[in-house]
Formats: C-alpha cells, structure tokens, sequence
C-alpha cells in the first residue's frame, strides 16, 4: 500500500539562511520518507501557476517575487497523513502565530518570509507534485524502518 504524498520546498530565504539541512532532518525524524527531491530556481510561469489561488490578492506579486528571487529545495514526502503531519510541523502561515516548536515558529518572523510551503490537501498536493517533478524523478522504494514506524 502507497501512503500519502505531499509536495514540501524550502523556499528561498530558508536556502538562503542554511535552513535547508534541518528542514529535512525534521520531516525525516517523523518518520515521513522522501520520494523526492532537488533543487531548482522556479521560472517566473511556474511560480504563478503554483500560486494560482492568490492571483488577484494584494500580496499575489510580492509573493511571487520572493519564491523565484533565489533557489528553492522541493521535495515529496510520504508517509501516513503527510499532508496534515507536514503543515503541523509547519506552523501556521504567519510565523508570528506559528506555534514554538514549529519551523516557522522557530524559524520566522514574517509572513512573507515564511521559510517553507506544504500542500493543504491531498488534491493540492497532487496537483503540486505534478507542477514540480515528473514521475521519473519520484522514486518508489521501501525503507527497512517502516516497521518501526508503522504498526
Ligand atoms: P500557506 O503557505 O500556509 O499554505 P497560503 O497558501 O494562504 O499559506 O499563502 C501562500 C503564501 O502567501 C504564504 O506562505 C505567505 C503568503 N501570504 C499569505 N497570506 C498573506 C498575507 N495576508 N500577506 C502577505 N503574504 C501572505
Ligand atoms: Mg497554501
């Protein structure tokens, strides 16, 4: 049985500021299994159909500007409700109201540098994974913890 995929990237201030690493180390951790993974300067296209639910919102530019200024670490990980596991170790989307302990609660201060992005459904992370890797750059593989991990 496959578990649940989510598409995660570390957005450019996170690679700016060497977050990358311990980004990584967390969703590890948990338990939730990278299927993959690369780094990439999104074009300015892609970055907006990315973002295509915020067309037309005040912050819509800005946003865009941000994601594509600089390299981005984009990942898909798998595991049980990753989707819902990822954006809870996220925090919430203003760091100022992200939880301690969260990335963004441990590593932000503004909402518009908010470190990382994380699917908020499974149709939202289908859809993302399918912007950003083509399947044969998701790889299926079974990892000798997951009896660990899982009951
Ligand atoms: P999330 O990234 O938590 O899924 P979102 O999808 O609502 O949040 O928004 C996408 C990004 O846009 C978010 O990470 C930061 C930015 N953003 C959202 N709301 C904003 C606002 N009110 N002002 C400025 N930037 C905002
Ligand atoms: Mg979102």
């Amino acid at each position: 049985m496959r578990l649940e995929r989510t598409y995660v990237m570390v957005k450019p201030d996170g690679v700016q500021r060497g977050l990358v690493s311990n980004v990584i180390a967390r969703f590890e951790r948990r338990g939730l299994k990278v299927v993959g993974l690369k780094m990439l300067q999104i074009p300015r296209e892609l970055a907006q159909e990315h973002y295509g639910e915020h067309k037309g919102k005040p912050f819509f530019e800005a946003l865009v500007g941000y994601i594509i200024s600089s390299p981005v670490v984009a990942m898909v990980l798998e595991g049980k409700n990753a989707v819902a596991v990822a954006r809870d170790m996220m925090g919430a989307t203003d760091p100022q109201k992200a939880a301690p302990g969260t990335i963004r609660g441990e590593f932000g201060l503004d909402i518009g540098r908010n470190v990382v992005h994380g699917s908020d459904s499974t149709t939202s992370a289908e859809r993302e994974i399918n912007l950003f890797f083509g399947q044969d750059e998701l790889v299926e593989y079974r990892m000798e913890t997951e009896a660990w991990i899982y009951e």
